[in-house]
């Protein structure tokens, strides 16, 4: 995944890229492909002299440590192969066949290569046409530069430049979601596509042109047509994910891996054309007074059943639920620790295996949040909020979503002026890229008279309030919603945004569990205020209510976690009845 904002300790990483670019720049320039040139026009290395391993079981993953690749080891794994990881340049030539999941910014990545010897190794392993598989940044690094935190060189293998969506154009970066491809030549790897959609995550893209039309298998329209993959010979790279595209994903993935293997199952073919709106499974997760850990669901937060036990509504396991949702076509899974923002959510292993065995079975994105802060144990060590995500990373995130400490980074970012960089959200996103990190929020609806009454955003709501009054605002609350906090959802969102948000969740905490629809009023007002994709959350009961929000928003996704849990809509009406409406999903 590459990161879609890179600011502070990426301009020193970009300012010790570029110095490692002019010593590395020589052999750049012959490295760099030139258009007519068979096979590809790498520079070989005199060293590297090194035969390929015969193990057929075993796939060589060049992980340079920058994020998460868990998802794609999980895939590899599921597909019945094993990984070998490469450590020096010459596990690369060694390889059979190779996987390079991109994830990080671009130049950070490049620095990696360079610094490690192992852009050469890449080029000549590429010159000989060997089997090789590039995974999002995996497929911008071959070109030969990219204008994130850059100009920036790449491995100069295919002509063009990669560049930022435009989202002036009125489409929302980071380009989130489940896509339909043209294909425009016959490769193996994409045979079981046909038109269903695939799972990208990016704000960069390569642009097709003519030099680089000979190597463009498949290109996608978001704003403007970009290039979604590559092959030429043995050598292919895809910009979306594929260890996260569900059964469609792991068929290329089972394609590179095993070019002999046929046709393994029938895929459902939608008529995919553009970006899908999203259907989300939430699991709200938190500790019974037993002791286990379960799925449970609140009306309005409060999650207790009101009997004379008072226990924690229990309505699941949430790795069998995750399981479950992933097979009825979710099209991602979000768990929420709910009490973590009391306890440390490192000390609550049960939550980081629940994440590692979902992660093994679910290949759609998982989303996890609850407790990302800054954080000081018992004995007085310090956690850092950046090292509470990585570990959710590690465990199987593909991102996460942070609530309570958003809402503080934002308070401050209003009242200063001033982004200090160090607030959770800024952290992660740095390291992460925006696309990773979600801001979950839990507004309270607040009825006014007079907008001017008060000094936030108001909207004129559908139904009056109690007293007739005719507008309301959206208050921001913490801690599960037990404290308000004085900033509207309006100003929350708009300034997450600026601080590196690469998603918003949008909860509300008078709909939740309640079944009578989403808050369109509020999902209305943020998802026009922000260039971010919104997820609509809180409030469905009917296939109708997803409909709605989609038809009456600019939401992105729609979330709904009750009428799942209690099985009263399958994930597979709402689609239904969105698709019958009109509406692209990803069937
Ligand atoms: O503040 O960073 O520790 O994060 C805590 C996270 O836990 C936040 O994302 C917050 O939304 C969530 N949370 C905290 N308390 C509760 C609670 O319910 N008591 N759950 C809670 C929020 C809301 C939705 C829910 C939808 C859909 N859950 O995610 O799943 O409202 O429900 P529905 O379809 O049944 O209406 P931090």
């Amino acid at each position: 995944m590459e990161a879609a904002s890179f600011t502070a300790s990426s301009q020193l990483l970009t300012a010790e890229s570029t110095a490692s670019f002019s010593s590395y720049s020589s052999s750049s320039q012959s490295l760099r492909f030139k258009p007519n040139a068979k096979p590809l026009n790498c520079k070989s290395s005199r060293s590297f002299s090194v035969r390929a391993s015969t193990d057929d079981s075993v796939i060589t993953l060049l992980d340079y440590g920058a994020g998460n690749v868990r998802s794609l080891r999980n895939a590899i794994k599921h597909l019945g192969f094993d990984i070998k990881d490469v450590q020096t340049p010459e596990d690369i030539l060694k390889a059979k066949r190779l996987i390079f999941p991109g994830v990080g910014a671009f130049a950070p990545a490049m620095d990696v290569l360079n610094k490690k010897g192992m852009a050469e190794a890449l080029c000549t392993y590429i010159e000989q046409d060997r089997p090789f598989l590039g995974i999002c940044l995996g497929l911008q690094l071959l070109f030969e530069s990219s204008e994130e935190n850059g100009p920036v060189k790449g491995l100069g293998l295919i002509p063009g430049v990669v560049g930022r969506f435009d989202s002036s154009k009125g489409i929302r970066v980071p380009h989130i979601g489940w896509n339909a491809l043209q294909i425009a030549k016959d490769t193996q790897i994409l045979d079981d596509i046909g038109n269903s959609h695939v799972y990208f995550v990016h704000s960069y893209r390569a642009m097709p042109s003519d030099d680089n039309r000979e190597w463009i298998s498949s290109t996608c329209k978001y704003g403007d047509n970009f290039i979604a993959s590559i092959q030429r010979g043995n050598v292919h790279a895809v910009q979306f994910h594929p260890e996260k595209s569900g059964d469609v994903g792991l068929s290329v993935l089972r394609r590179f891996l095993n070019p002999k293997s046929g046709k393994t199952q029938k895929l459902v073919q939608g008529n995919a054309s553009k970006l899908a709106k999203r259907v989300i499974a939430c699991l709200d997760v938190r500790t019974n007074d037993k002791g286990d850990l379960v799925v449970t669901k609140g009306d309005q937060y409060d999650v207790r059943e009101h009997t004379k036990e008072n226990e924690v509504r229990n309505l699941g396991k949430p790795v069998d639920l995750a399981g479950q949702y992933y097979k009825d076509g979710a099209d991602e899974v979000s768990f929420l620790n709910i009490t973590a923002f009391r306890d440390f959510p490192l000390g609550d292993l049960p939550m980081l295996k629940v994440l590692r065995y979902a992660s093994e079975n679910v290949f759609v994105p998982l989303t996890v949040g609850g407790g990302i802060r800054d954080f000081k144990d018992g004995n007085g060590r310090y956690y850092s909020s950046l090292e509470v995500a990585s570990e959710y990373f590690r465990s199987g995130a593909d991102k996460i979503s942070i609530g309570s400490d958003a809402v503080y980074a934002a308070e401050e970012y209003l009242k200063s002026g001033v982004k200090s960089g160090k607030s959770s959200l800024e952290q992660i996103s740095r390291v992460y890229g925006n696309q990773a990190v979600v801001v979950s929020i839990d507004p309270r609806r607040v009825y006014v008279k007079d907008p001017k009454a008060v000094e936030f955003r108001t909207v004129k709501v559908r139904s009056p309030g109690p007293n007739g009054e005719e507008y309301a605002w959206y208050q921001c609350t913490v801690s599960g919603g037990r404290e308000g906090r004085p900033i509207g959802a309006y100003e929350l969102a708009k300034a997450v945004e600026e601080l590196g948000a690469g998603e918003i969740l949008l909860n509300c905490i008078d709909c939740d569990g309640q079944g009578k629809g989403f808050d369109t009023d509020l999902i209305k007002l943020i998802s026009d205020a922000v260039s971010i994709p919104v997820i609509a959350s809180s409030g469905a009961g009917t296939v109708e209510h997803f409909s709605e929000v989609f038809r009456e928003t600019n939401a992105s996704a729609a979330l709904a976690a009750g009428i799942f849990h209690r099985k009263e809509v399958p994930i597979q009406a709402v689609k239904g009845h969105l698709s019958k409406e009109g509406i692209e999903v990803r069937m």
